[in-house]
């Protein structure tokens, strides 16, 4: 079941790195800086036309849908074709083709890959998390042994007060702070042992959903920022860590 994710995944990358003259299919969406380009579109469709060769009774949830279906099958994908859309459209090099698989509600699959660097994070629940098949078990470091990375919620400026509040709390605890602009990646980073903590006030499913799997598999923990469950038919806020920097953010 993994293998064909990843493969579909993979084949997907090559539309990314193909692409030309990007600037050009720019569109805004709702909300300030929330762009789409026809390249998020084009990965999608693929996604969603090679998924179902091997899922035909999954239900879809992806980020560029027209309209997001409350409702799923057993089996659901949950999709974002470019996660960290406005580094591809400035060619920042940093985003990442991330596909989540529910099945009855619970996280079955995740694959995040960012076709840059070629790093293809995959995880199965109760088999372990990898990256390009070495397995993730991350170290379970404090805030003072690492660095943090956080979201900025660009899509929603009223967040800022409170993110940057936050950024300064975290930035006299840590090594230092990161704000890398893909969400995914930085869930799977925390997974990687490349940073110990990120952090983003509002994201919606198809940001986590996939690396949050494969950071609770590689021993990471994740939630919303109130301590609840991330949810997967909404979006909500969202702290990824290990365990020792997920205990510490809240008696900051
Ligand atoms: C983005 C996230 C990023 C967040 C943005 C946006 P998109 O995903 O990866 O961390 O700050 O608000 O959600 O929209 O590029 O797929």
């Amino acid at each position: 079941m993994l293998e064909h994710i990843k493969e579909v995944v993979k084949e997907a990358g090559k539309i990314m790195l193909n692409a030309q003259h990007i600037q050009s299919s720019v569109e805004s969406k709702q909300g300030r800086a929330n762009f789409v380009t026809k390249y998020d579109v084009e990965v999608q469709n693929f996604l969603y036309k090679e998924l179902a060769k091997y899922f035909p009774t999954a239900t879809f949830i992806g980020e560029e849908d027209k309209q997001h279906d409350e409702t799923c099958g057993d089996y659901c994908f949950i999709i974002d074709p470019i996660d960290g859309t406005t580094n591809f459209i400035f060619d920042y090099k940093h985003s990442a083709i991330s596909v989540g698989l529910m099945y009855q509600e619970e996280m079955l699959a995740g694959v995040v890959y960012n076709p840059y660097l070629e790093e293809l994070f995959y995880a199965e629940k109760g088999k372990g998390a990898f990256l390009n098949g070495h397995s993730l078990q991350l170290t379970d470091l404090k805030l003072s042994e690492g660095i943090v990375s956080m979201g900025t919620c660009p899509y929603y400026r009223e967040k800022a007060d409170e993110t940057f509040h936050l950024a300064k709390k975290l930035y006299n605890k840590c090594l230092d702070l990161r704000r890398s602009g893909s969400a995914a990646l930085d869930i799977c980073y925390v997974a990687a042992g490349r940073t110990v903590l990120y952090y983003e006030m509002l994201l919606s499913p198809w940001d986590y959903a996939a690396a949050s799997l494969i950071l609770a598999e590689a021993g990471g923990r994740i939630s919303a920022i109130d301590k609840s469950p991330l949810t997967y038919h909404r979006g909500c806020s969202a702290i990824a860590a290990t365990p020792s920097a997920y205990e510490e953010f809240f008696l900051l």
